[in-house]
Order: C-alpha cells, then structure tokens, then sequence
C-alpha cells in the first residue's frame, strides 16, 4: 500500500448527495454518463492514485531530477516515470477536454474529483500531464490553423509549460523584458530568460514540449497589457507532413534545488540565447496575452487549490490510521491512578481536537472546491445556486482565490498539525506527512502568492464586480441560516453561522469604505492591504462552515431516514465536525472583525531601519 489515502466516499457524497450531479446528468450535455458510471470512475482513479501513482512518491523525492548542463535536458527518476505511465496510459486528462481535440464531455465537478485524487498520490506527475489541458487553451484562443495544432499536441502527447516568470518579473508579471521581434514570415523570434518554469525539461516523457510564453513584442507599451502570447514549441514540427523537425532556440539552463516536490522541475529557460533563434507564434494572431494566458492560469490556480487540499485530505487520513493504533498514556480521567490501563492517543481530547480541525478543514475545502467547480458548468450552477450563466461565472472567479490563497494556507497549517499527531515520529521520513509539507508549501507561492491572492479577491472579484458575485453567495449562505430543515439539533450552529456572515459583510464594508477613503487620502489604501489577507481566510472559514452545515443538514436526514450501518459513522462525523468548526472556528471571526475596523496605518509610516 502506498502513501496515499483517498476519500472516494466523501467524494461521491459532494457529487450526488450534496451538489446533486446526478439530476444535471438529464441535460444530455454530458452524453449518457450516469450515476454508476462516474461511482466506477471514481473507484478506477482511486486504485490507480493509491496503487501505482503513488508508488513511487518517497523515492522521487529522495532521487530528484538530475540536470545535464551540457544536453540541457534533466534525467527523471525510473520509477517516476512508471508511475507516470500508468496515469498518462489511463488517459484521465482527456476528462473535459473538448471533444474536437480527443475529449470527453464530462462535468467539472467530476474533472477536479478525479484530479483530486492523483494529485495526492503524485503531485509532480500530474503537472507533467498539463499538455493537453494547455493545449484546450490553444484550442480555445487560437486560429483556426493554431486549432488544429493543439489536436496534434493532445494526439502525439506533448508536454507543456506556462512561461511568465522572469528573474526581476515574479508576482509583477507586467514588469517582464522578454522580447518578441516580428519576422517577414509572420513568425516571431523570441528573446529572454524565463525562470521557475515547471515541466520545461521531463526526460523522455514527451517527445516534444509547447511552451506558451509571455513576451513583449518590440514597441508595445508597458505592463501586462503589453504583453502577447506565443506558442514556442521546444522541436519544430511540420503539422502538415506530421513531422518532427530542428530543435527550436529555446533551452533550459538550468534546474532549480528545491524544498519539496523535487520530482517536478522548475527550471530557468533561455530564448535564444544558443546561436539558434526560438520561433515563436502569436497565439490567435492578436496581442491580447495576459487575458490569454489567465485562461491558462485559472485552471492552474484551482489546480494548486485542489491540490493543497488533497495533501491535507491525506496528510489527514494517515494521521487518523496512526492515532487509532499509537497507544501511549492513560486517560485523562484515569491521569492520577498510575496503574490505569493505557489508551490509543484518540482518547486524548488534545489529538480528537486536533483531528477534528484537520478533518473539518480537508472535508470543508474539499466541500468549498467542489462547489466551486459546480460553477464552472451552467447546468449544475442553475441546480446548486440558481445562478444563470453569467452568475455562474462571476461565482467560480469570486471563488478561485478561496480555493487557490485559503486552500494553500491552510492545508499547510493543519498538515503540521498531522505531523503533530505523530508525535516524534511524524519527523521521521518513515511516515509521508514531512513530505507531504515540504511538496505543499509551494501551493501558498507558486500561480500568485497569498497576497495576491487576497488583493484579486478583493479588488478585481469584490469591488470590481460591484459585490455582484459576493450578495450571490451571501444570500445562498442567508437562504440557508433562515430555513427550517435540520430543525432544533442546528439552530445553535446556524446562529454562530449567521454571525459569521455579518462579520464577513461587515469587514468587507470595512474595506470597501478604505477604499472609497483613498479617493480622497491615498495612503487609506495601505489598509485594504493589510486588512485583506485576514479578510481572504475569513470568507474561507465562512464558506467552510457553511458547506460543513449544508453536509449536516443532509446527513441529519440520512440518518433520520435510516442510514444504512456502513453509513452511519460517515453521517454521524459529517453532523459533529460541522458543529465543531462552528463553535470552534466561526466566533473567531469576530475577532477579525475588530481587528481589520481598528487597522491604521502605523506599520506604514514606521520608518524600515525600526523593523
Ligand atoms: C506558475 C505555475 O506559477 C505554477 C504551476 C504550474 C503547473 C502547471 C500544470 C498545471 C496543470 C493544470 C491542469 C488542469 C486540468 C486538469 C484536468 C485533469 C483531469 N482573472 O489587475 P490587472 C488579467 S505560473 C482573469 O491590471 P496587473 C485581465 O486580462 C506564474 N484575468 O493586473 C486584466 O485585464 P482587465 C503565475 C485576470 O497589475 C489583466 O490581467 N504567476 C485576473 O497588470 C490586467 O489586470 C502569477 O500568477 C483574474 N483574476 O498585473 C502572477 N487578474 O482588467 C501573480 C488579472 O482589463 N500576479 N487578469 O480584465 C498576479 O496575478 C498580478 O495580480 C497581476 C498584476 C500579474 C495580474
Ligand atoms: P515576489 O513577487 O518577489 O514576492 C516576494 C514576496 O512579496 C511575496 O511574499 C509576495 O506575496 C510579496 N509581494 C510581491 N508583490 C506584492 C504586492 N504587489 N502586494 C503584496 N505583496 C507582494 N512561473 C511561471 O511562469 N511558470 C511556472 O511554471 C512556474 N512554476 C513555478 C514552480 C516553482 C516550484 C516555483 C517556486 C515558482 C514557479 N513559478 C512559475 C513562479 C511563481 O509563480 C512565482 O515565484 C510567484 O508568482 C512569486 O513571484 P516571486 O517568486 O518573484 O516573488
């Protein structure tokens, strides 16, 4: 058995019980796929992630990739690449793809349930599997010729990359220098040093790669908005013939050292910088880049989000596996009588707490994920929101900062908290959970760090949106804390709920108002700043309430309806975490409250040689 523990039930719980898939299926947009078909995909994938994806996930991390300064290329541990094979052979990245570059209709809630699961068995595998899912943005964006090209990119199975990141251009992608100089052929030769770009060099999984990369045409003004997207493959090929063709200037030079998830290569990458010019194409043949590439850079970020979550779904999982057999001490009723017999360490109310906030941040992410992705398709959004196809959108942006900055932030936090309940143990690299943070505190940097995160959820998805996307689910939170269902046993919880929700309204009006004030006094500003990370993890610990009491709700009626015996353990935790993380979690964001009405600016005016 590997590392990985996957949670197929509660997934298929958030699928059907919870978001109803099954009553979307009738729309025909998704073929025939039905119930008992999709219970039999989420059962393959599990079997593949916790069998031969996994497998290879500890030895990946102690043999890293090593590079070859003079091949330019980096040799990827064997037993990685098995493992790779057998998720790359299973074919699951066709899942969602459009149909005309060898997709398969499937919903979106599904497409992140089944990339759920490979995440946490082998993270760096599956971001080697970004070409097709890249190549569906080509699609998406391009000419009609450039179309055709991306089928040939999922047909012969090319890897792919997303090339933004420069030495001096990191969270500021707008401040990029590569240059794109336009040839009489209409081509362009791109010019520059890339650096942390991920799957720029993979061994021989692919036999070509397509970089989609940033870079500014000669003469076009600063900033983002300057910037244009261009397909560099790594090895020229003739789409005509079907034929492979020179190797394209662009290298890598180098690959980095890193923390965690060292089995993915995060690499330096020069454009024409060998005597050999690099090709490039303007995607779509028009200068709209940035806009381009944040197609590109959503599914990355729900992707990051989805993953973070899964390693703390797992990090979870193995705790509890461990804390069930660890016998140490007596309990705490027992803590004066030396002779009393010794207890597993879940009888010590330290670790239940413990375990109860790991277990209410993995089910509740993964809740406030898949709820998100319910948004990414308008049939199921009309189901679970009521929200029609522009809402629906608005919801999935509002939401992919939540998934992406809370998901990261917090599966770090509770994973210590899953090494925690190891005890010394946990330290050693006997058990995967020391892995488990060291490939995770990525997902808090990578695809906009946290600050960025909170900035984009507060400027662009709040105050951008006139608060659209936000009163959407604001008032689904309200319709859910005036119903009745659940009766008496949630009342307690739906009152700490509805406090919760006026603190979350009140600190956004907090910071709507500093906006406002910065009309007049720019330095207010300053506040939104530093109130908006604090604000971000509020209205993630409120979305995480809520769907754990929404999954209360439901788990009530199971239960009073008679749950089956196999059943009733899964209903009974859903009821309890959710109460827990009410009275546990929500009140706190009281105190958030407070503190962003009470932020000023004092930090801001303090003079750097104070710090
Ligand atoms: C990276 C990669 O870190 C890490 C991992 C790679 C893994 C690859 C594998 C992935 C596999 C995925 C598979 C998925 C499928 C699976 C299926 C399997 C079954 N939303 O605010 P402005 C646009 S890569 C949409 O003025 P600034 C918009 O066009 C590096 N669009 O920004 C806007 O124009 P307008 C990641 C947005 O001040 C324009 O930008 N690096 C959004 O110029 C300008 O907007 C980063 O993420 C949005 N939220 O620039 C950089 N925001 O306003 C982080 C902006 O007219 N930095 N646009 O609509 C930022 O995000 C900055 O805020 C900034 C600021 C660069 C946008
Ligand atoms: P900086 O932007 O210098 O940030 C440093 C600190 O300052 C951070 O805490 C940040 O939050 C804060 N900060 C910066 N600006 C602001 C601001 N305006 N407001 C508030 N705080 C701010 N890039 C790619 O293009 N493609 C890839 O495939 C890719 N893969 C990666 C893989 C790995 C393993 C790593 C480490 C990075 C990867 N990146 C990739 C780059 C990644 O997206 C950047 O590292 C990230 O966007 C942050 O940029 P930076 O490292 O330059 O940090």
């Amino acid at each position: 058995m590997g590392h990985y523990k996957s949670n197929v039930r509660d997934l298929e719980f958030n699928l059907f019980e919870v978001l109803g898939l099954e009553n979307a299926l009738n729309a025909g947009t998704w073929g025939d796929l039905d119930v008992s078909t999709i219970k039999d995909m989420l059962s393959e994938v599990a079997r593949l992630a916790e069998g031969p994806l996994a497998e290879s996930f500890a030895d990946a991390d102690r043999n890293p990739p090593v590079f070859d300064t003079e091949t330019h290329e980096a040799t990827l541990p064997e037993p990685f690449k098995k493992s790779f094979k057998a998720m790359w052979d299973a074919e699951w990245y066709r899942m969602g793809l459009d149909e005309e570059i060898g997709g398969v209709p499937v919903p979106r809630a599904l497409v992140w349930a089944i990339a759920e699961m490979m995440l946490g068995a082998q993270p760096a595998a599956f971001m080697y599997q970004a070409g097709p899912s890249f190549a569906n943005v080509l699609y998406t964006n391009g000419t009609d010729e450039q179309k055709q090209w991306a089928a040939t990119c999922v047909e012969r199975g090319w890897g792919a990359t997303m090339v933004l990141t420069e030495p001096d251009a990191g969270s500021d992608v707008g401040a990029g220098r590569t240059k794109a100089i336009k040839q009489d052929d209409g081509t362009w030769h791109i010019e520059g040093v890339k650096r942390f770009i991920t799957s720029a060099t993979s061994d021989d999984l692919f036999e070509n790669i397509f970089h989609l990369v940033l870079a500014r045409p000669e003469g076009a003004g600063p900033g983002t908005k300057g910037l244009s997207l261009f397909f560099v493959p790594k090895i020229h090929f003739d789409f005509e013939k079907n034929e492979l063709g020179e190797r394209n200037g662009v290298f890598v030079t180098n690959v980095e050292h890193k923390m965690g998830l060292k089995a993915s290569t995060t690499c330096e990458l020069t454009f024409g910088g060998h005597g050999v010019p690099a090709q490039g194409w303007l995607v779509g043949e028009v200068h709209n880049g940035i806009a381009q590439m944040f197609d590109v850079i959503e599914h990355a970020r729900m992707m990051v989000g989805t993953k973070a979550i899964s390693t703390l779904s797992t990090g979870y999982l193995n705790a509890l596996d461990y804390a069930k057999a660890r016998v140490q001490g007596a309990d705490l009723t027992q803590m004066t009588d030396k002779a009393a017999p010794r207890v597993t360490i879940t009888h010590h109310p330290d670790v239940r707490r413990s375990l109860a906030m790991q277990k209410a941040y993995a089910e509740g992410l993964r809740a406030v994920y898949l709820y998100t992705a319910a948004h990414q398709d308008e049939e199921l959004a009309k189901l679970v929101s009521g929200a029609d196809k522009d809402t629906a959108f608005r919801v999935n942006d509002l939401l992919l900062p939540i998934v992406k900055g809370v998901g990261s932030e917090r599966a770090y936090q509770y994973l210590t908290d899953s090494l925690q309940t190891y005890g010394g143990s946990g330290f050693l690299q006997d058990y995967p959970i020391e892995q488990y943070i060291r490939d995770s505190k990525i997902d808090s940097l990578y695809e906009g760090t946290t600050a960025i995160q909170a900035q984009d959820f507060f400027f662009r998805k709040i105050a951008r949106d006139r608060g659209v996307a936000l009163a959407h689910v604001a008032g689904q939170v309200k319709q859910f804390i005036d119903s009745e269902t659940g009766d008496d046993r949630l009342k307690g919880d739906r009152a700490l709920l509805a406090t919760a929700l006026e603190d979350v309204q009140t600190m956004a009006a907090t910071l709507t108002g500093f906006l406002m004030g910065a009309q007049e006094q720019p330095t207010e500003l300053y506040k939104v700043g530093l109130g908006s990370v604090r604000f971000l993890m509020a209205v993630g610990d409120l979305l995480i309430g809520w769907r754990l009491l929404v999954q209360s709700e439901i788990a009530l009626a199971a239960l009073d309806g008679g749950a089956s015996d196999k059943d009733k353990a899964f209903y009974e935790g859903k009821v309890a975490i959710a109460s827990f993380f009410a009275k546990n979690v929500l009140p706190e964001l009281t105190a958030s409250r407070a503190i962003v009405a009470a932020v000023d600016n004092d930090i801001m005016e303090l003079d750097e040689a104070a710090f």
